[in-house]
């Protein structure tokens, strides 16, 4: 004899092949069918007496309307969401700026070094920007970073090595921080001179760091952000916070040495300074410069990335001519 159980007994029936993923409009007929079960099952309620057909009756009407719901869910997610007819979004999208994508391969590759991203205000006062790194007011050095001053007396930095004096009095070594961003000079624009533009700082201080350490680091970092053997050398440098301090160039790729006008016919393309800290930066900070060194670099991005592109004018980047910037993506 047909009875509630059996009805409660269809509708877990059917929803566990619901949720295993059978075909909505084979169920459809297997339950709802004119031969499903549900229809075989209901139509033995005539045999039941009238008081009980009345029950069975009320619960198969639930069963039923519970399974339809359930079969029309599962029709309706089975149907694409997207429609197809409407037409094509032929809307132009955007990219990532070459100067942006460039910061964040120096990021990327710096960070599998070791380094660790750090971050320095864009307006700096006149310690972190010069004093601290020993470009004192009288210092010649302060002529090759002429400055934008505001009117209380502080500066839009001059390069992203300002970030120095708070990474070494607020961290304890071993340490090693990078950091790529903008910074301002007053400079006349050129094919290769900006007045705003970015660079990308790394600094390092621990026990027994040497020059060893630093060539290890800066070659690695070049050779993988240019994707292909470079042949690069060191050029002694004067910057009043390193000593020794050096520049790295690079074998021109146009011409591969002989000169040419991408390289100013040297054969050679600076490419960033870098130096071991000086021992007073170091003392300066509460540490024994016998025991503790540090190494430094500072690179030009868009420099960097005029080589890794081949663009010829550095003020190409800061036009924002789309039809310049989607060669570059
Ligand atoms: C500096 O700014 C030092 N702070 C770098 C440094 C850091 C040295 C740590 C030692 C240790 P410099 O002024 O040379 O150095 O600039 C660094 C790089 O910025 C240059 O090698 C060049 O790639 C880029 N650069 C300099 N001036 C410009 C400019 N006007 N436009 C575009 N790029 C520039």
């Amino acid at each position: 004899m047909i009875n509630q159980d059996q009805f409660d007994n269809l509708l877990v029936e059917a929803e566990n092949e619901i949720n295993n993923g059978a075909d909505a409009a084979v169920l459809y007929h297997k339950y709802l069918g004119r031969n499903g079960k549900f229809s075989t099952m209901i139509k033995q309620i005539t045999t039941l007496k009238t008081d009980e057909r009345k029950v069975v009756g009320e619960k198969a009407k639930i069963i039923k309307n519970r399974l339809n719901y359930l079969l029309q869910i599962k029709t309706s997610s089975n149907q694409p969401s997207i429609d197809l007819t409407l037409p094509a979004d032929l809307t132009a999208h955007g990219h990532q700026h070459p100067i942006e994508t460039s910061i964040a391969r120096l990021y990327q590759i710096s960070e599998r070094l070791g380094f660790v991203a750090a971050q320095s205000p864009e307006i700096e006062n006149e310690d972190n920007n010069f004093e601290f790194l020993q470009i004192a007011k009288d210092h010649p050095a302060r002529d090759m970073q002429d400055t934008f001053w505001t009117v209380d007396g502080r500066v839009l930095r001059t390069h992203t090595t300002a970030f120095q004096q708070n990474l070494i009095k607020n961290n304890h070594p071993p340490f090693a921080f990078v950091q790529g961003g903008k910074i301002y000079r007053c400079e006349a624009e050129d094919a290769t001179h900006l007045s705003e533009f970015h660079q990308f700082d790394g600094f390092a201080v621990a026990k027994n760091l040497t020059f060893a350490d630093l060539r290890g680091v800066l070659f690695q970092l070049i050779q993988d952000f240019f994707l292909r053997p470079v042949e690069l050398r060191f050029r002694p440098s004067f910057f009043p916070f390193v000593e020794p301090g050096a520049e790295i160039d690079m074998k021109c790729f146009s011409c591969t040495g002989r000169g040419c006008r991408s390289c100013g016919y040297k054969g050679w393309l600076e490419l960033l300074g870098c130096g071991i800290t000086d021992q007073e930066i170091i003392a300066s900070a509460g540490l024994d410069p016998k025991e503790y060194h540090g190494l430094a670099f500072g690179l030009g991005v868009e420099r960097f990335a005029m080589l890794y592109y081949g663009v010829e004018d550095i003020r190409e980047f800061t036009r924002n001519d789309p039809r310049f910037l989607e060669q570059l993506v």
